[in-house]
Formats: structure tokens, sequence, C-alpha cells
């Protein structure tokens, strides 16, 4: 079996052209406004908005604080119901508004938070829903809109890997409260750091954007206690730059992402992720399942890759309901998250990004089906 002479890591980053980003740095530095709501940040804003096709937006310095924002900003307190299945980020937002996690399980075929398990954890100190949207596979959202307005619940989701992801042409952060995107340097489109909250609501925008920047009215009014989530000029500078490589970048994934469905269509056990039709791909990850048949666990195959100088990635393992800080919750209990602690075992992500070429996934395929006969 080959091994790459250089390490093949999960993603790459978008890098855009350096002479692009110095003439946008240049007019940051002639303007001498390098954070605060400037200009960069607003430009970037408004694109933003239009490409991910949503009412309001409002621009972070990382995704984190955005989710912290998005749950301060709609009062959200005692109880919220959420997923295991995530990145740590999604649960420690609650914990850190103070708020008592509820696990629910997910469904199988979409691996978000099942709505069929949501009621029956809804209890009079359950303020709101927290899905995820993981591998930019949307939530059950119309589902879960009935069981919020049928109990006052307030809605948000953690779009992360959601970046332009659309239901039958919807952009997604038109569903629920508020929307939060991730642009970490891993993400499909970045800004180093970055992220966002999308709302249709006008006075939530208001909300959080006076959130986001310690609460400031006016130089002598601070109304709420808010945080400092700004996105800086030379982060919006990247973003800008990045935004001209997306579409390329879009084309380069879904060429990847078929070949390796091509690749993998009769490999016994390897079941790849598949996002419906009628969605649009956000392109973040490939996922595939390892299931029985593959013969050997997915940590062996995640580990005789490394040994090929592949390097996969088990997102999102350990289960968040299996961590020190919740594994002592009452919905913390593997009886009732069956679905999630098994589906768990069998994730494994694959290297994924514009950067490679398509003999390059024809070689991983290879080797994933020569490990299994090794
Ligand atoms: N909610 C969800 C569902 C999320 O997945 C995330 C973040 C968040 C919330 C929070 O959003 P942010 O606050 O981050 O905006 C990475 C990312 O750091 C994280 O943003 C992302 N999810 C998570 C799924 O992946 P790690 O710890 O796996 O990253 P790391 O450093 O191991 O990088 C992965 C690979 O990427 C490296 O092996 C090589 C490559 N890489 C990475 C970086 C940083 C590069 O080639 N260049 C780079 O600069 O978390």
């Amino acid at each position: 079996m080959k091994k790459f002479d250089k390490p093949i890591y999960i993603t790459r980053p978008l890098l855009p052209d350096r002479t692009a980003v110095n003439k946008l740095f240049d007019e940051i530095w002639q303007s001498q406004w390098l954070t605060n709501q400037g200009q960069k940040h607003n430009k970037l804003e408004m694109d933003l908005q239009e490409i991910l096709d949503v009412p309001y937006l409002s621009l972070f310095n990382n995704g984190t604080i955005a989710l912290l924002v998005a749950i301060k900003a709609l009062d959200l307190t005692g109880e919220v119901i959420t997923t295991p299945f995530t990145f740590p980020a999604t649960t420690h937002a609650l914990e850190w508004n103070n708020i008592n996690p509820v696990f629910c399980d997910i469904d199988e075929n979409t691996l978000t938070i099942d709505p069929k398990k949501i009621e029956q954890l809804i209890t009079p100190k359950t303020t709101g829903i927290l899905g995820v949207h993981v591998y930019g596979m949307p939530c059950h959202v119309d589902l879960i809109q009935n069981i919020a307005n049928q109990n006052e619940l307030k809605v948000i989701y953690d779009g992360a890997h959601a970046f332009n992801s659309e239901i039958n042409g919807i952009g997604i952060g038109n569903y629920g409260d508020i929307t939060m995107y991730s642009f970490h340097a891993t993400k499909l489109f970045h800004t180093i750091e970055g992220g966002a909250l999308a709302t249709k609501i006008a006075e939530t925008k208001t909300r959080i954007d006076l959130m986001k920047n310690f609460g400031i009215q006016n130089e002598e009014e601070i109304l709420i206690t808010g945080i400092n989530g700004k996105m800086n000029e030379f982060q919006a500078a990247v973003g800008l730059a990045n935004l001209d490589l997306l579409n390329k970048e879009r084309v380069k994934r879904k060429k990847i992402l078929k070949q390796y469905l091509d690749n993998l269509k009769d490999v016994p056990g390897v079941d790849p992720f598949i996002i419906p039709e009628n969605i649009e791909h956000s392109y973040q990850y490939f996922m595939i399942r390892v299931k029985e048949e593959y013969g050997k666990s997915r940590d062996e195959l995640h580990r005789s890759l490394k040994e090929y100088n592949v390097f996969t990635r088990k997102y999102f393992f350990p289960l968040i309901s299996n961590l020190p800080p919740y594994k002592h919750l009452e919905s913390a209990d593997p009886e009732n998250l069956q679905v999630a602690n098994k589906i768990v075992e069998e994730v494994l992500c694959l290297p994924f990004y514009g950067g490679l070429d398509l003999m390059e996934i024809d070689d991983i395929c290879d080797l994933i089906k020569e490990i299994r006969e090794s």
C-alpha cells in the first residue's frame, strides 16, 4: 500500500491571493480604523446577508461567542433541549449561560436531534431547543418549530457546518429564532476566526448588535450586559478576499464528493453520509459510517490510515453527554441516547477540501479497501 509522502489532513484552509489581501490591508492602514464596525466589517456583513439569503445578519469574532450571545439575546434560562452529537462548543455555550443542557437522542438518518423524542423532555423549566445542522444536514426544522410553537419555546440552530445550506431553496438561517454560523479557518468559508448570527426578527438583530458591543447604545447609554463579540477589520478583509474563492472551492469539493461516492459505493461496511437532493450541500465534511461488515472497527481504520499519512477525524467523538462536565446529568444516561451512542462509534470524516486532486481521493479510497482486506 502506498504511503502519502506528505500528511493529508481533514481540511486545509482557503488562502486568498496575498496581493488581494495586502490591498485590503493597505486600505485598513490608510483608514486607521481597525475594529468596531469598520467599513470592511460592514461590507462583509451585507455581502454575507445576501449570500446566505437571510433577513438580518450580525458578524462575530468567532462562532462560540456568537452562540453565547444568541442564547442570552433570547433570554433563555433553566433547561434547553439539545443534541449530544456535536462539537463541545454547542453545549458549553449553554453551560456558560448557566443553563442545564437536556440531551435528546438523534435521528439515525439525519443524525440531528430527533423531534419524536423532544416533547417527553419538556418540563416547566424548558425555555428552548438548540439543534445542530450537523455536517450541514438540516434538522427537522418544521417539526421542531411546531413543538416550539405549541410549548412557547425558542429555537436556536447551530449552523457551524451549514454555510450556504438551503432547504428547497430557502437559506438555512431563515429557520428558528436565531442561527449561528462559524467562519473558523477549517470551514468552507472563513475569516480565520469568525462567525455570525442570522435572524428574521428586526428587534432580535438590534439586541444582538448591542450585546456584541458591551451593550453600548451610545457614549452615555449602556443598556444591557453585553460582551465583546466584534469581528475586526483584518478578519473581515480575509473574509472579503475569500468570497472570491468560494464558488471555485465549492465546485472542486463537489467533484471530490462524487469521486469518493463512486469509489466507495461497493465497499462493504462503508456507508457514506448522503445529503438529500432538496438540500443545498454545504460541502463542509465528507463523513462515512464504518459498520460491522467492514470487518475492522472505525478506530482501527482511523489508526491504520494515519500510518499512511492520512489524518481522518472522528467528528463528533466523544459524545458530549459522556464528557466529564455532562455525564452526571439525568438526560446523559446512555440508555436514553442509544442512537447517538451507537453512531459516535461509527463516524469518520475523510479529507475533504479543494486542494486535493482526484487521484489522491482514489488513493485514499484504495487504502480504505486494502485495509479492509489486510
Ligand atoms: N458548533 C459546532 C457544531 C462546531 O463544529 C464548532 C466548531 C463550533 C460550534 C464553534 O465554532 P468556532 O467558535 O470554532 O467558530 C475544528 C475547528 O477549530 C472548529 O471551529 C470546528 N467546529 C471543529 C469541528 O473543528 P479541531 O480542534 O478539530 O481543529 P484542529 O486544530 O484539530 O484542525 C483540524 C485540521 O485542520 C488540522 O488537522 C489541519 C487543518 N488545519 C487547521 C487549522 C486551524 C489547517 O490546515 N490549518 C489551520 O489553520 O476544531
